[in-house]
């Protein structure tokens, strides 16, 4: 299978090779692809030969690693809109995919001055302080650290953050969200969060920073959210 005379690298060949077999359907998606040790006696080659052809293949997001289980087919990524103001759990539903979470944090803070602007709160005010971790069919997607005023929902509990925060504030608490500013970035996942989404030390995730305001343009919430770079692909229609 391996040319060991060819002038294309033999870590080439070996991705190609695989490439050829994920198109053939031969390894569909979410299947463990064999383990290095298995490919370099399938290819009678080393296994550093083999791990840079892996490691290629993760980069590219044709494969993902999961810690301890093994190398698998990627699926195509969630393409999120970055139109409407949508929830996670909105748009997983929506993808026929299931949405969980789990949290791993939640806390009744004064925050630090820059996020108490931004919500426009006055000294000495108190937030909620959430981390959740969301799962879409039971996959690790983002992490999720929002920042709540105490005084907008002060009845917010364990068992609504469970499930929906924008079911909450709409349909429980009948309040209207109305808009919200987004930036984001790239950057490398931090070792805390790698153990959360299951990836490995460093891999690229987007960070997203958003405020949201209840109609009035009161802010309601101001989320960190760290997306899996190997699972989202972000999307937005231009006009010229
Ligand atoms: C989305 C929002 C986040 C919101 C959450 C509510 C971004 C960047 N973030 O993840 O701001 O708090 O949905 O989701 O899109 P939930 O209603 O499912 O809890």
């Amino acid at each position: 299978m391996i040319d060991k005379q060819s002038t294309v690298p033999m870590y080439v060949q070996i991705e190609e090779h695989l490439k050829l077999r994920i198109l053939q359907g031969e390894f569909s998606v979410g299947i463990a692809i064999p383990s290095e040790r298995e490919l370099t006696e399938m290819f009678g080659v080393s296994r550093m030969t083999v791990r840079q052809s892996i490691t290629n293949m993760v980069n590219t997001g044709l494969l993902y690693r999961e810690k301890g289980r093994g190398t698998f087919v990627a699926s195509s990524k969630v393409e999120q809109p970055l139109s409407g103001l949508t929830s996670f759990t909105e748009d997983m539903l929506s993808r026929g995919m299931i949405p969980s979470n789990i949290l791993v944090g939640f806390d009744k803070i004064i925050p630090e001055l820059d996020v108490a602007n931004k919500l426009q709160l006055s000294e000495g005010e108190k937030v909620f302080l959430v981390k959740r971790i969301r799962y879409a069919d039971d996959k690790p997607m983002a992490i999720e650290k929002t920042y709540l005023p105490v005084k907008l929902v002060p009845t917010l509990d364990k068992d609504a953050l469970n499930g929906s925060l924008y079911a909450f504030i709409e349909k429980d608490e009948q309040m209207t969200i109305s808009h919200a500013m987004q930036r984001m970035e790239a950057a490398l996942v931090n070792e805390e969060d790698a153990e959360f989404l299951q990836i490995d030390v460093p891999s690229a995730i987007m960070i997203i920073e958003r405020i949201s305001y209840l109609t009035n343009d009161v802010p309601f919430e101001i989320v960190h959210s760290s997306y899996r770079a190997d699972r989202y692909q972000f999307l937005s229609e231009i006009q010229r």
